[in-house]
């Protein structure tokens, strides 16, 4: 790969920001892990170290096993609760003032994008805050503070105020198709942009892992922001290797004063 460049940060992409007309910031778990929010897979720390997807994240495990996953979502709704935004987040929030347009797409099902300042985002895989009926799929309003749940203890999910099904986190489960208005947008800001930034995701999961591409593939340059460098093996590819909070304030700085 020609430009697969790793510390310090680069001129080239300093410029590239600066003349930046459509920029898409695209952010995984790693960008609230210095929030305190586990990540997925990381060796030591991720959800999946410890907990086994299959019995947490499906709609099949909900149906046998309700308490068990509804008791996990609102132990992780109770961290991210008392999680605060971080200086990845803000500089996010802030870039927006400083490029002409900008998208913010995340995989993550916290609020921490919107509580930095961040208006509109689009959550591709659902969020902690939308509980929906798992029979009719209406909306259920009434989510309580969450109770002081332990890792991994059995809650019994509310029901239904119509059909009485019972209740089921608001975010996509693995087999369940993305919002489909959020992918499309998605990939058409993907697709339309000259810069796109990469933070905090191992790409892994599709269809999301595929906005990076798209992006690279219609000529945007793409910059990852991961202390795990990546590769998509495009021309116009950027590593800034370390954490979002120390290395997306400085690319800032450097383009924006
Ligand atoms: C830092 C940092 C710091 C750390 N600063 N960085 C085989 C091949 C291809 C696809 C499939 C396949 N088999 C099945 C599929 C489809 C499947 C899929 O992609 N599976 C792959 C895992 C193989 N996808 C789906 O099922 C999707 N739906 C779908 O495809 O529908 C069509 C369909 C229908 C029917 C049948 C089949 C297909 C849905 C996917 C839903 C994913 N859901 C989850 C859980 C959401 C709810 C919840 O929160 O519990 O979404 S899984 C989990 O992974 C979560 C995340 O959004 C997603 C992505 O993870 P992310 O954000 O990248 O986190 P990590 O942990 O992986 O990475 C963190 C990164 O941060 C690391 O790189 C660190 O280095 C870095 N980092 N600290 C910067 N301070
Ligand atoms: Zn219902």
């Amino acid at each position: 790969m020609e430009s697969f460049d790793v510390d310090p940060l680069p001129e080239r992409l300093v410029a590239r920001l600066r003349r930046a007309q459509r920029v898409v910031v695209f952010t995984g778990a790693g960008v609230s892990a210095e929030s305190g929010i586990p990540t997925f897979r990381d060796a030591l720390t991720g959800l999946w170290q410890r907990f086994d997807p299959m019995a947490l994240a499906t709609p099949e495990a909900f149906e046998a096993d309700p308490a068990l996953v509804w008791g996990w979502y609102e132990w992780r709704r109770m961290q991210v609760l008392r999680a605060q935004p971080n200086p990845a987040h803000r500089a996010i929030a802030e870039l927006a003032n400083r490029v002409p347009q900008l998208t913010l797409i995340t995989q993550n099902v916290d609020d921490l994008h919107e509580r930095a300042g961040s208006p509109a985002v689009i959550h591709l895989h659902g969020s902690l805050q939308a509980p929906r009926c798992f029979h009719c799929a209406r909306p259920f309003a009434e989510l309580a503070e969450p109770l002081e749940p332990e890792q991994g203890r059995a809650l019994a999910p509310p029901r239904c105020r119509h059909c009485g099904g019972p209740v089921r986190p608001g975010v996509v489960w693995f087999g369940e198709c993305l919002p489909e208005r959020a992918l499309s947008e998605a990939f058409a800001a993907a697709e339309q942009c000259d810069l796109l930034l990469s933070v905090g995701t191992s790409g892994l999961v599709y269809p999301a892992a595929q906005i990076p591409a798209l992006a690279l593939r219609a000529g945007a340059c793409v910059v990852h922001v991961n202390p795990q460098p990546q590769a998509l093996g495009g021309a116009a590819e950027f590593n800034l290797a370390g954490l979002a909070g120390e290395r997306l304030p400085a690319l800032l700085r450097a383009a924006f004063g």
